[in-house]
């Protein structure tokens, strides 16, 4: 089982996320664990401040070190007890881009995760670079906070940790591991006068398989040639794309 703590001032926001569907599933059948912790609660401050203006001014507030670092202590103390390496995840758009490679990763490398998420302005400097292990970014844009960041490294690493996806899709999906997918369809067989293509209804996996693949391949290229740069190519699959 890998563990998930998240260490947040909104709580509240994990609740939907952590009831429904495939991550509820998850939970209940003890593949992954969430635990959600308010950072307020290890505030010394006898108002519960957890935040202070920036030093050297501008706006907003930053959020302080130590119920911050008391947080990660509370946390860690709970994830020694297991066998697992223990890894502090600070979400933020400086990280590293979250894409198939590291979310694959993080589902396999024996590891539990305590998540930090910032708001208003982030936290501290020191706790950065003093406490957290890795910083992750989900993509190139601002957040109001790292708390929709925490759900999505949650639930893309979640799908590729053993026994969470019932007929485990990402075993299909590595057939076409870091391309986009191919198109899928399901019934009518005719919808607006557009028909399903005539492969998929031919009941003849090898060329079912063989024009999944080429979809995936030729939208690729059309839409994301980036990813191609990143992959190696079988000589089957350049030869599509030659075509
Ligand atoms: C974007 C991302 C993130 C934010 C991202 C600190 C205060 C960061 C607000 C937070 N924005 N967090 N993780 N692209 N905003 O991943």
């Amino acid at each position: 089982m890998t563990k998930f703590i998240v260490l947040t001032l909104f709580k509240e926001m994990f609740d939907g996320f952590l009831s429904t569907s495939v991550i509820k599933r998850a939970i209940d059948e003890e593949k992954v664990s969430v635990d959600v912790i308010d950072i307020r609660d290890f505030s010394l401050n006898k108002h519960k401040k957890v935040d202070f203006p920036p030093y050297g001014g501008g706006s907003g507030m930053v959020m302080s070190c130590e119920p911050l670092s008391r947080a990660i202590d509370y946390a860690t103390d709970i994830l020694k007890k297991y066998e697992k390496e223990i890894k502090i995840i600070y979400l933020s758009p400086r990280g590293k881009l979250l894409n198939y490679n590291l979310s694959n990763s993080l589902a396999n490398n024996n590891s539990n995760y305590i998540l930090v998420c910032g708001h208003y302005e982030g936290i501290d400097q020191r706790v950065i670079d003093e406490i957290v292990d890795e910083e992750i970014s989900i993509g190139d844009y601002v957040l109001t906070g790292g708390e929709l960041p925490a759900m999505i490294v949650i639930d893309s690493v979640s799908r590729y940790i053993e026994g969470v996806l019932k007929d485990d899709s990402t075993k299909e999906e590595s057939f076409s591991e870091g391309l986009l997918e191919y198109p899928q369809y399901t019934r009518p067989e005719v919808f607006n006068g557009k028909q399903v293509p005539e492969v998929l209804l031919s009941g003849h996996h090898e060329n079912i398989d063989k024009w999944r693949r080429e979809q995936s391949l030729i939208n690729t290229r059309k839409k994301r040639p980036d990813l191609l740069e990143n992959i190696e190519l079988s000589e089957k699959d350049k030869r599509i794309l030659e075509k």
